[in-house]
């Protein structure tokens, strides 16, 4: 996979970015597919929760790839949007946001961005992921959502559009660092180092149980390492925990 040359598809309303993406990989469209729509009548978060942002409030996008690359290491096509996404905030305002395993951007604390990803199937066209993201440019979230804006935290208001053209732009030589040994050293390098939630306590969701523990950093797979009270330490995968909170928050 060397980096797509980008297709865009723009809408004013749409369901989900994400969704439409997922049909389109199911029906095998190329890799390089950028979606883009100002409002989003049904936005997804991960398990069935929602995305929330009035019209053009927000970059809503989502990306199809078709990664050729082990599905182990699928994650760092995740993880180069998150760091890409970040970049494209200091660029435009300054604003420098923390990651939060997995993909969570914040600034003190607050939700600035979310990403969801998709994995699609297609033995004929290659597997696809779809990787959504929206990213707060004038709005906080909803009221219950621990959110904060670009515009709040640097008085910059920033277009969808020119977000949209800097996150591809930050996004492309990421992606290309994924194809080699070398290049995912280097960004999960990077993603250590914006990474929030490393060293420090958090509380842990998981199906059957819940806990605290001393968050250590990830390993090469991208899954959080964790030391819990009795000493031994447990590594998590993504799709194992619900919820990662700072320690003591509800
Ligand atoms: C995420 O889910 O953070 C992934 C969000 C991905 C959204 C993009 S938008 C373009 C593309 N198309 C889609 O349909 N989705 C993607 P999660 O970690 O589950 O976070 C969801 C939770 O964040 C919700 O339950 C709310 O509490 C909160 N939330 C909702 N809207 C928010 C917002 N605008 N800002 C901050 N928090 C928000």
């Amino acid at each position: 996979m060397t980096t797509p040359v980008w297709r865009r598809l723009e809408f004013s309303e749409i369901g989900s970015t994400n969704a439409l993406g997922v049909e389109r990989a199911r029906l095998g469209e190329p890799a390089g597919l950028v979606i883009r729509s100002d409002f989003q009548s049904a936005g997804r978060g991960r398990r069935d929760r929602t995305w929330e942002a009035p019209s053009r409030s927000s970059l809503l996008t989502s990306i199809l790839l078709r990664p050729q690359i082990p599905s182990e290491q699928i994650f760092l096509v995740t993880l180069a949007l998150a760091l890409a996404a970040r970049e494209a905030m200091v660029v435009l305002t300054g604003v420098r946001p923390d990651v939060k395993w997995p993909n969570d951007l914040l600034v003190g604390g607050k939700k600035i961005a979310g990403i969801l990803a998709e994995f699609v199937p297609h033995p004929a066209a290659g597997d696809a992921v779809v990787i959504g993201i929206g990213i707060n440019l004038t709005f906080t979230g909803p009221p219950d959502a621990q959110g904060t804006s670009l515009r709040d935290q640097s008085g910059v208001t920033v277009s969808p559009e020119a977000m949209l053209d800097m996150l591809l732009r930050s996004f492309s030589p990421r992606l290309a660092l994924t194809e080699s040994v070398d290049g995912r050293d280097q960004l999960l390098a990077e993603y250590e180092v914006a990474l929030v939630t490393k060293g420090v306590r958090v509380r842990l969701e998981l199906p059957d149980e819940s806990f605290e523990a001393e968050a250590l950093g990830v390993d090469a797979r991208g899954r959080l390492r964790v030391r819990r009270d009795d000493g031994t330490e447990t590594i998590l995968d993504v799709a194992d925990v619900s919820h990662v909170r700072p320690a003591g928050s509800a």
